[in-house]
């Protein structure tokens, strides 16, 4: 089934925040970043309201430059704090119309609304209100791109901006992609740009898509494939949800309290097997292992282990809570519940973002 992708990214989000707090702002050339004291500052911008760019002022520019660009600029320091504040109250936003989202950064997210885009005409509706309940409620705007994966809403998020609201629809997806420049794409930066302008002769994704599959594949390796795959329109990486609180759990209260532990053993494998069905159902990692355990005198004990990287493997899971639990066999009490629970879930691994470049 086509799937429905979001890709949300707000309008000059440090310098928006800015307004925000100080309304005299609004409608001037706003830098936030490096002192720029007088053009002999150093150091870089962060980001710059609109009416700046007019200037030439972007991202990453030396700050001197910006000053050189701009000197009638409003230059200010970045405040994190607020910005994750601001930050975070455009997240909870978001994660009411979708449980599937990942954000990257403060001001980024992707939706994955398959699901819940069927109630509204099109998507763009969707997306409309969206815009509208984030400008309402914040007064702030931001981008949207839509589109049938990753890649493709990403770049229409920054096709029409700021406040902008761009659909791409699947028999829409190659003629949109065509004529843009490859570093749009994804883990596309300098460096790879690089060697497909300058020694491949590859300017634009229609270049790309035409490219030899091989030929990319011997220059680039893994990246090669990945590159032809998004040039021709296709991109299954999943919107992947980092679930930091969320656990999967399950306990028992045994009928009559036992003092057995080989059925401590049996019963533990039982929850173990149920929890880790779900767990390879809903395309969980897990991190954290937990056990609880509770005698016939009430008192309750839970311990828990960590592990290096995040797995899904059942095995390393029944290891760890038969450790977890080997300190209670020589406790002479009975046992009258147990229980077991995945914690520190995650949706798959976190790569693509820093894979290449
Ligand atoms: N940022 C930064 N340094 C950069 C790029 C970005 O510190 N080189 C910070 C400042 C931005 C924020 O990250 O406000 C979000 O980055 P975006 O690339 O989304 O840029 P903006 O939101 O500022 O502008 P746009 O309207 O282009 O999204
Ligand atoms: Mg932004």
């Amino acid at each position: 089934m086509e799937r429905v992708i979001f890709h949300v990214d707000m309008d000059a989000f440090y310098a928006s925040c800015e307004v925000l707090r100080n309304p005299d702002l609004a409608g001037k050339p706003v830098i936030i970043g490096a002192d720029p004291k007088e053009g002999k500052g150093r150091g870089v911008v962060a980001t710059s309201s609109y009416e700046a760019r007019k200037f030439g002022v972007r991202s990453g520019m030396p700050i001197s430059r910006a000053y050189f660009a701009c000197p009638q600029g409003i230059y200010l320091r970045p405040d994190f704090k607020f910005y994750r504040e601001i930050s975070a109250k455009i997240m909870e936003i978001l994660r009411s119309y979708s449980e599937i989202g990942e954000q990257w950064g403060l001001d980024e997210s992707f939706l994955d609304v398959t699901d819940s885009v069927s109630n509204y005409p099109t998507p763009r509706e969707l997306a409309q209100k969206i815009k509208d309940e984030i400008y309402t409620k914040l007064k702030l705007t931001c981008s949207i791109g839509i589109g049938p994966n990753k890649q493709v809403a990403k770049i229409a998020s920054s096709y029409q901006k700021p406040n902008g609201l761009t659909y791409v629809t699947p028999d829409q997806v190659r003629s949109f992609l065509d004529p843009l420049s490859v570093d749009e794409i994804i883990g596309v930066g300098p460096k790879t740009k690089k060697v497909l302008n300058e020694k491949l002769q590859i300017f634009t994704i229609a270049d790309l898509a035409n490219y030899p599959a091989e030929k990319l594949n011997t220059i680039f390796g893994k990246m090669g494939v990945y590159l032809h795959n998004v040039a021709r329109g296709i991109d299954n990486s999943p919107v992947q949800q980092i679930y930091k609180r969320k656990s999967l759990g399950t306990e028992i209260t045994f009928e009559e309290d036992i003092d057995n532990f080989e059925t401590i053993y049996k019963t533990l494998e039982l929850l173990v097997d149920k929890l880790h069905k779900m767990l390879l159902r809903n395309n969980f990692f897990y991190q954290n292992i937990a056990i609880k355990i509770r005698f016939e005198n009430f008192s309750t004990f839970t311990r828990q282990h960590r592990l290096k990287t995040p797995t899904n493997d059942k095995k390393v899971a029944l290891q760890v809570a038969k450790q977890l639990l080997k300190e209670f066999e020589s406790n002479p009490k009975k046992i009258r519940l147990l229980g077991f629970r995945f914690t520190e879930l995650s949706k798959a691994k976190f790569v693509q973002k820093t894979l290449f470049d």
